[in-house]
């Protein structure tokens, strides 16, 4: 071959592989199986996290202090025989997997991610190969197995794990915290370690499984490389070919804005941490996971839980952006979810049973901005329907879709069950719908529109390059 068609060659390669590259991690799928694999969750949009684990017990409370979670065994400085004494108080006696999982889906949420394993080391599960488990506490019911199953029962929900790299507990984990003078590393090996975790995994993966997710995490300590997440990604797809993996799982994460630094990290989706971006990024799959109140584990003084309008309204925005949100709760150490966050999730469903057409398996927005609120799309039969999620109702009884050339072919209210025609006129380059004087919802009020041809608006979203990098 000559130089010239050498770099022919490359080039026509380069285009292959950047056409089929599902871009992370491009070498073991086609785009299409990506896509495939993805699916359920891109149109999912809604789920339930859920820390859960010893932390419970202490509540949140160490010492006279109560700003704890579930990073309490780090932040207090409690030595590691102390912590395992909350394993002889870890009985939740209350817990009931089936309403768990009833309560998430009355709030509308298609998958939950529930901690298999937190930093702390903790298995909530009969673990074979850790004897700091579920098994070892007076409870002696493997938890997960209940929800797996209850999650079976139910159907329309699937069953995730979030599992922690970063592990507090096992002795050959390195590295140990810095406040941790009782426990020599001598003879400690991370690479036994590996092998630890990943025997966890098995388990979890054939024994729980099908799973929908496995969301890693703790992965930015020195001893974590993005080789090491590559074979874990390799390890748990090998295991479930169709289980989609966080971007956790490497090394690559580029803060609480949770995005990789490169295309080719290994993990199928960003994991910005109780952050929305400014914009979606075309092509970036991501879910922005985010607390109530302003833990992720138990604490009975933390009352400070977000209103339901503003949930609704984030995950509205989120879904407007083309991402998911995994919204948690923290249960109690008798295993009921605490009844701020039973009384949120009910109010999300009630919304979510009238107006969840506007959010499954809807389009990131064609607008760059709305003055009152946001907007998902869905493909239908010669056209578009846009929901327009209306957050400020207009004191005029007139909603302007700006910058839309597109003919509309209908509008009417989400919660009008008889669809009743709204009125749309044109004005320039805006769409205006007549709408009645009162909201139907306080919080966030869906409008349909349906309009002719390929969607057609001024601005095209423009993607915050900083998120990407
Ligand atoms: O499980 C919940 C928290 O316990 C856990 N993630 C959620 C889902 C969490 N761990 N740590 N944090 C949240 C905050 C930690 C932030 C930092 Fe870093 C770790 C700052 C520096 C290292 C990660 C890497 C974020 C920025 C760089």
């Amino acid at each position: 071959m000559n130089r010239t068609s050498i770099r022919r060659w490359t080039c026509a390669l380069a285009l292959l592989a950047a056409l089929g590259s599902p871009s992370l991690f491009a070498q073991l799928e086609t785009r299409a199986a990506h896509d495939a694999r993805l699916q359920w969750w891109r149109d999912a949009r809604f789920g339930l996290f859920i820390h859960w684990g010893l932390y419970a017990v202490p509540a949140g409370e160490w010492n006279g202090k109560t700003n704890y979670g579930e990073w309490i065994r780090n932040n207090a400085h409690i030595p590691l025989p102390v912590y395992d004494k909350f394993l002889s108080q870890f009985n939740p006696v209350k817990f009931n997997a089936d309403e768990w999982v009833r309560m998430a889906k009355a709030a509308g949420m298609k998958y939950i991610v529930i901690t298999s394993k937190h930093h702390d080391g903790f298995a909530l599960f009969n673990s074979q190969v850790s004897d700091f488990d579920v098994m070892a506490t007076p409870f002696k019911r493997d938890i997960l197995k209940e929800l797996a199953e209850a999650c079976r029962k139910a159907g329309g929900i699937r069953l995730c794990f979030y599992h922690s790299i970063m592990d507090w507990h096992h002795p050959d984990y390195l590295p140990r915290r810095d406040w941790e003078t009782d426990r020599p590393a001598a003879g400690a090996n991370f690479d036994r370690y590996i092998q630890y975790m990943k025997a966890q995994l098995k388990e979890l993966i054939t024994s729980y499984g099908p799973l929908g997710v496995l969301w890693f995490d703790g992965e930015w300590e020195n001893t974590w490389t993005e080789a090491y997440g590559r074979d874990l990604y390799r390890y748990v797809r090998g295991l479930q070919p169709d289980i989609i993996i966080n971007n956790r799982v490497g090394a690559s994460r580029s803060g609480m804005e949770g995005f990789s630094q490169d295309k080719e990290s290994a993990g199928d989706f960003g994991t910005p941490e109780q952050t929305i971006p400014a914009t979606g990024v075309p092509g970036l799959d991501w879910e922005t996971c985010m607390t109530m109140n302003d833990n992720w584990g138990y604490n009975s003084r933390d009352k400070a839980f977000k209103p339901v309008r503003t949930m609704l309204r984030m995950l509205a925005d989120i879904a407007s952006k083309g991402g998911n949100y995994l919204l948690n709760v923290g249960p109690t150490a008798e295993g009921v979810f605490p009844p701020e966050s039973v009384e949120r999730l009910r109010e999300i469903g009630a919304w979510m049973a009238v107006n969840g057409e506007s959010i499954y398996g809807t389009q990131s927005s064609p607008f760059k901005k709305l003055d009152w609120g946001r907007s998902t799309q869905k493909a239908i039969e010669g056209g578009a329907r846009l929901y327009l999620h209306v957050f400020d109702w207009p004191a005029d009884g007139r909603l302007v879709v700006p910058g839309i050339f597109n003919a509309p072919k209908k509008a009417y209210l989400l919660s009008d069950a008889k669809k009743s025609a709204l009125s749309v006129a044109r004005q320039e380059d805006s769409l205006i719908i007549s709408l009645p004087a009162a909201a139907p919802d306080a919080n966030d009020s869906v409008v349909v529109l349906d309009v002719a041809g390929k969607i057609d608006v001024a601005k095209q979203p423009v993607p915050d390059a900083a998120l990407v990098r």
